[in-house]
């Protein structure tokens, strides 16, 4: 299986379905593809019609869109686990991450993803309303798993993997939660695989200036 991504220091997209991967043991290989623009279109054309990151390719198999991707894995490799297994649980699941996919427009546009950047910044109405609204969804369904983690419905699934690019936001632009939406940001950032994705991206230098507040 191939997962073709963008920098890992800025693509909330490609982070994802990459960290359901990793956080699921399945075996993959990554292929990394620079968001700046320089010929963007072409080479990320070869891999869908979208002209976008993430794609999975799974043999003949070509998927693209984050939530697609995380869906099919689910699917196929996780016989269902990807989302919890609760029926009430699973619809809520699915609505709030699709919430995220299509949503929180102000929060994106504002606090883009840049794990290498630590600054504070002036926020419109409209961010802090997608804030409060992260830090509702968050107090309300994180819940202790077994490991004694904080996990949104008690166990880690694809809901965890749509927010986790707002974790990161939250902590480069020192956003301050409180309560359990606090834990559970402070709880998703000792996650092994978040932990992974940040390392490597601190590893990487390249500067899309697009991406850059
Ligand atoms: N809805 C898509 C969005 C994918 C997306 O916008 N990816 C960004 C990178 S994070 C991208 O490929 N940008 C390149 C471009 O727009 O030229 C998904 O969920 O995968």
């Amino acid at each position: 299986m191939k997962l073709v991504i963008g920098n890992k220091n800025y693509s909330s997209w490609s982070l994802r379905p990459w960290l359901l991967l990793h956080a699921h043991g399945l075996s993959f290989f990554e292929v990394s593809e620079s968001l700046k623009q320089d010929n963007i279109r072409n080479r990320l054309g070869q891999y869908s019609g979208s002209c976008k990151v993430p794609v999975l390719i799974d043999e003949g198999v070509v998927i693209w869109d984050s939530l697609s991707i995380c869906e099919y894995l689910s699917e196929a490799y996780l016989a269902g686990a990807g989302w919890p297994e609760n029926p009430a649980y699973r619809a809520e699941a699915r609505s709030i991450s699709s919430e995220m996919h299509s949503g929180f427009n102000a929060l994106r546009a504002e606090l883009p993803m840049n794990c290498r950047l630590f600054k504070k910044i002036t926020l419109s109405k409209a961010a802090e309303m997608d804030i409060q609204r992260v830090e509702s969804i968050w107090s309300k369904y994180a819940s202790i798993d077994s490991n004694g983690s904080l996990r949104l419905f008690g166990g880690f699934n694809i809901a965890d993997c749509f927010f986790a690019p707002v974790v990161l936001r939250f902590k480069t632009y020192d956003i301050q939660l409180s309560g359990k939406a606090a834990e559970y940001q402070a709880s998703m950032l000792e996650h092994p695989s978040l932990v992974e994705w940040v390392r490597a991206a601190l590893l990487e230098s390249e500067v899309v200036p697009e991406n850059e507040v």
